[in-house]
């Protein structure tokens, strides 16, 4: 069964919680959906492994990252930017087709993202706050889907420094960034190890999907 066969889950249709303009959508997935789209991304993982990308400086991120779509989000020593092809030359897989009907639903854009980058939190991984904008057009929304452990999310402002505010993200929740909030810096300060069985040995999977390619 595809997430767009199963029957809308009562917190599917329901309106999302909305902090500085993140609009967060509670069990947007149930179990079953959370699972194939596990799966789905098992399959992403065989044919592009998540790998520890290292920095300008040459220090491995804490977080585990591949790609889906026609570009892949990557750094290394000439430093970051979208690629179209793995480290190994490879293309990266193809969105499995559950996440751009997920992204259609949640969005209601006339375009689809051209990327999905696949971040894997194992114990220990974090991502400092920062703000995504290395995209070509910033006004497309960036969709969120988290998987398997908990996690700290941390949302701050559009300009860097002040307060920010801070949520735990579950398994199946979906985070809608658009507007204001697209340019909003965030980070993920911890995960909660062992608090879901979802992902194989362990940890949260972290799926977002992206307009990255000029659209005209
Ligand atoms: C707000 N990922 O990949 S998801 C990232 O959980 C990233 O792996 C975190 O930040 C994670 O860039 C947070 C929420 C998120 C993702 C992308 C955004 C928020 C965003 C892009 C623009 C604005
Ligand atoms: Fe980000």
């Amino acid at each position: 069964m595809t997430i767009a066969e199963s029957s809308p889950n009562a917190a599917e249709s329901a309106a999302p919680l909305v902090v500085r303009g993140f609009a967060i959508h509670r069990g947007f997935l149930d179990a079953p959906a959370q699972a194939a789209l596990m799966a789905a991304v098992g399959r992403i993982w065989t044919e592009a492994p998540p790998l520890r990308p290292v920095t300008r400086w040459g220090k491995p991120l804490s977080v585990a990252m591949t790609s889906a779509g026609a570009l892949g989000w990557t750094t290394d020593r000439r430093g970051y930017r979208y690629e179209p092809a793995q480290p190994d030359g490879r293309p990266w897989p193809p969105i499995p087709p559950m996440l751009l009907d997920l992204w259609q639903r949640v969005t209601g854009v006339p375009v689809l993202p051209d990327s999905c980058l696949v971040n894997l939190y194992r114990d220990g991984a974090r991502m400092g706050l920062h703000q995504d904008r290395d995209e070509a057009e910033l006004h497309w929304p960036v969709v969120s889907v988290s998987l398997g452990d908990e996690a700290l999310f941390r949302i701050g402002n559009l300009e860097r420094g002040g307060a920010t505010e801070s949520l735990w993200l579950q398994s199946g929740d979906v985070v809608v960034m658009a507007g204001a909030a697209r340019l909003t810096h965030h980070g993920i300060d911890r995960i909660r190890p062992g608090s879901s069985a979802l992902v194989p040995g362990g940890g949260r999977v972290n799926l977002t999907l992206r307009v990255v390619a000029p659209t005209a």
